[in-house]
């Protein structure tokens, strides 16, 4: 199939209605290509799909519209609770993706060294052949659980889910979960019982103030998401905002917290110290709902805001009265859930801190606080009993999944014999963790690896252990749409279809209303390319797990699934992709029965589980390493047109940011001789180096931290477009600090120093 000429400037494509950050919220209009005088909507039978974006996990539901196999335009799908009929830049950008003349064509394997990136076109049938015979060795010789797979993007399901559980290896993980929210999922479930959720259950409706702890809407574009924040700042909600940098949603707060990186849990003991001892709580929620309020209160007596102020770099004063602006608003106010929350190894505790306030504010389960999402009714497909029960968790996991008692990393997901793993509580399988036993073989060697959807190479800290482990492995699999820089390290690379050339998996929505929606291909696959649940099947087929396959077509998969709710694919398809069911998200609509799934079915304000498990039963305030003389702490994030670091080679989302910038305090680039718009390298504590990144000289940052949108500085010469513009954040974070309660990985504690040879 040839490729599309979309001839999509950056002027034409912000003109049709995509532009960054909050302003870039509009109707999607036509990405046509211009094509003589035809405009696409009259040049054949316009075919309509329905869809979800994958452009970045939160997944809106998007109209696809086609002519002839070619894409012309997307447009949210107004029936979708998280579009409502609107994209962000990324989500417009998708056609784009999808056009990338860079992307992978057809299976390979390996015809050099590993690394080196030279490969051999081979047929599907060979390459999957390989994989079974290699990965039947592996299991032969050491056991299912010797095969890890790590997977993320919309896809992970078939591989990271269903043939992990299938084939019986609890050494499946997913990077949306100990380098992204494990700490807050953990901490949700020890305090009050309940995943959060991928989608944060904050009552946006009638919220009245919404503190943001280090969460940048704005440059985290979740498009639902920034609708939201808009409508309650335009109504006049407070805003609190607590970061080190004057984020974008800084700019609109009505308190700005400049606080000292590593700090947070100090500020979160405060605020609890003016709510107590103030009066200033829900009384009477806080005695219905809550145990260890007495514990509680003797632990934040003395930890006054002056105590705070001194820690945190915050004046008493800001603290105590941001406490009061809080509680005047409860329970309409709450603390966000933070979402990329692995930040220095203690965060369990950090988070613990929040969900505290929030109950105090009395806003679990009240209109205005933070409602119980609720998973939809749908049933799976018949399968046999797993070999193992999950254990990946991440972005999507929602309530009432399952998650592995058996804890990763030993045979057959034991224990491992040294115990080290068992100070993690219950979380799911932390994927940086698994790639020492890669190279050490303790407890075990790991010998073979799937990489699904995973930029492993960009999203992983400590890239040269990587690098070793990759080295190390008897098997690579790298399953992905672009040539990213891991997959040079593949034996065999398998080409998916992108999210517009493929059925997969219903995606069901934990929300308020509780919802499902579904994915079918708008256009065949391009080039020789297959989707992610047909190269599942293949594979299972030949490893003797048919029983797990046991459906022909991607379709009679999905509509034996659909049955259980009364609909199939046609139906649904009529119904415009979207099946809504209704919600449960306050205390009135549950009846007597307790929400919180805790021990003592309360919020619990002192954890008996974490005390038990030798840990703090309340949070505490523990220094984070400074940074050293010279050096300044490393932080990253979002860039608004971006997701992570698979986006920087697309055609238009390039075009509109293609090099990342270094945000250095306006003072301390004077003292450093650094003028704004110059090149510099940046060097870790480690010697790591960094690639040129130009300087943001600003005061909207403090003097102590430097600030990278995180993604850029890509390797492979493969991404044409990506390759060697800006720096990479990965590269500097040679080393994380591991939160023993949730597995998660904090990369804050990494430091650089600028260095002017460019
Ligand atoms: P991406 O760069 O989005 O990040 O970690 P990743 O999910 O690994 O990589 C997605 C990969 O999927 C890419 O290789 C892309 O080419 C591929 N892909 C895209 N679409 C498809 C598809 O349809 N099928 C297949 N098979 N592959 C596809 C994200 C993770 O990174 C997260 S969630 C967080 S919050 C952390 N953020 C972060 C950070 O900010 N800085 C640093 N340094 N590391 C981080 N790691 C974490
Ligand atoms: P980060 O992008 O890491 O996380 O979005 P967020 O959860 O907002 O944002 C880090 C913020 O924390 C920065 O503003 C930084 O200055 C601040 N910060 C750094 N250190 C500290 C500290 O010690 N204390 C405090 N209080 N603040 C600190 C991540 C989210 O974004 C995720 S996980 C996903 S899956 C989505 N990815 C994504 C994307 O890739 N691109 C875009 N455009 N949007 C996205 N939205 C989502
Ligand atoms: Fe796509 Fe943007 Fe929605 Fe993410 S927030 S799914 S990129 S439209």
């Amino acid at each position: 199939m040839a490729l599309v000429d979309l001839k999509i400037t950056r002027r034409t494509f912000l003109t049709t209605g995509a532009t960054v950050g909050i302003a870039g919220l509009a109707p999607s209009y036509a990405l046509a290509a211009e094509n003589g005088d035809t405009p696409w909507y009259r040049r054949g039978r316009i075919e309509t799909t329905y869809n979800y974006c994958d452009m970045c996990p939160w997944r809106c539901g998007i109209v696809v519209r086609s002519v002839d196999g070619v894409v012309q335009k997307v447009d949210g799908n107004p029936l979708d609770p998280k579009s409502r009929g609107m994209l962000c830049a990324r989500g417009q950008g998708g056609v784009s993706f999808l056009n990338d003349p860079d992307r992978l064509q057809a299976p390979m394997m390996r015809a050099g060294e590993r690394g080196e990136g030279r490969f051999e076109e081979v047929t599907w049938e060979r390459a999957l052949d390989f994989i079974a015979g290699k990965i039947n060795d592996i299991k032969e010789r050491s056991g299912p659980e010797a095969l890890a797979i790590f997977g993320h993007t919309s896809g992970e399901y078939w591989f990271t889910d269903l043939f992990a559980q299938a084939w019986g290896t609890p050494n499946a993980a997913k990077p949306s979960s100990s380098l992204c929210l494990s700490p807050r999922e953990e901490a949700a479930q020890l305090t009050y019982g309940m995943a959060v959720g991928g989608h944060e259950p904050v009552d946006w409706d009638e919220l009245r103030c919404l503190t943001l702890i280090g969460s940048h809407i704005g440059e985290d574009t979740r498009n639902t998401v920034m609708q939201d924040f808009a409508t309650m700042w335009s109504k006049g909600g407070k805003v609190i905002v607590v970061d080190p940098r004057f984020s974008s949603v800084a700019a609109k707060a009505d308190y700005w917290l400049p606080i000292k990186p590593g700090t947070d849990t100090a500020l979160l003991l405060a605020w609890m110290n003016v709510l107590i001892t103030e009066g200033r709580y829900d009384a009477s929620y806080v005695a219905d709902w809550t145990v260890g309020f007495d514990e509680l209160s003797a632990h934040v007596a003395d930890l006054t805001p002056e105590w705070a102020a001194s820690i945190t770099d915050l004046p008493a004063e800001q603290i105590r009265e941001t406490a009061r602006v809080m509680a005047d608003n409860l329970p309409q106010s709450v603390i966000m859930p933070g979402r990329h929350v692995t930040w220095y190894g203690n965060d369990t505790q950090r988070l613990r801190a929040t969900y505290l306030i929030n109950a105090l504010l009395g806003a679990y389960g009240r209109p205005g606080g933070l409602y119980f999402n609720k998973s939809p009714f749908l049933e799976e497909y018949p399968h046999p009993p797993y070999a193992v029960a999950g254990s990946s968790g991440g972005c999507s996991a929602e309530p009432g999944e399952e998650v592995s008692d058996e804890l990763p990393l030993g045979p057959s997901g034991k224990a491992r014999a040294d115990g080290a793993r068992d100070t993690f509580l219950r979380g799911a399988t932390a994927l940086q963790e698994l790639i020492d036993p890669m190279i050490s073989g303790d407890p075990y060697r790991i010998e073979g690896l799937i990489v699904y959807g995973t930029n492993l190479l960009n999203s992983v800290p400590n890239k040269p252990r990587t690098i070793e482990a990759l080295k190390a492995l008897d098997l690579v699999v790298a399953i992905d749409v672009l040539p990213q820089e891991h997959v040079a390290w593949a034996d065999v690379v398998l080409p998916e279809s992108t999210f517009f050339e493929r059925y997969d998996q219903l995606w069901a929505v934990s929300h308020k209303t509780p919802y499902i929606a579904m994915r079918e291909p708008a256009i065949p696959p391009m080039y020789d390319t297959r989707p992610a649940w047909w190269m599942a099947r293949e594979l299972g087929i030949r490893v003797g797990l048919d029983a797990y396959f046991d459906w022909e077509t991607a379709e009679e998969y999905l509509d034996k699934r659909l049955r259980s709710v009364a609909s199939n694919l046609d139906d649904m398809r009529a119904e415009g992709g979207i099946i809504m069911q209704n919600g449960k998200p306050y205390f009135e609509d549950l009846g007597e029965s307790s929400p919180f799934r805790t021990p003592s079915e309360k919020i619990e304000l002192y954890s008996q589980q974490l005390a038990d498990a030798g840990f703090d039963p309340m949070p505490v305030y523990e220094a984070v390493e400074e940074p050293p003389a010279g050096f300044y702490r490393l932080l990253y994030g979002r860039h608004p047109v971006h997701t992570f670091a698979k986006t920087q080679n697309t055609p238009v989302l390039n075009e509109l940011y293609s090099e990342n910038e270094l945000w250095l305090n306006e003072d301390a680039a004077d003292d450093e001789g650094v003028a704004d718009g110059e090149y510099v390298l940046l060097e870790n504590q480690d010697g790591a180096r960094s690639g040129p990144i130009r300087v943001k000289a600003t005061q909207r940052i403090r003097s102590d931290a430097v600030f990278m949108p995180h993604g850029f500085g890509q390797k492979t010469k493969k991404l044409t477009r990506a390759y060697g513009r800006g720096a990479s954040d990965t590269e500097l974070q040679t080393r994380y600090a591991l939160d023993p309660i949730s597995g998660g990985a904090g990369m804050r504690i990494n430091f650089v120093k600028i260095v002017k040879e460019v």
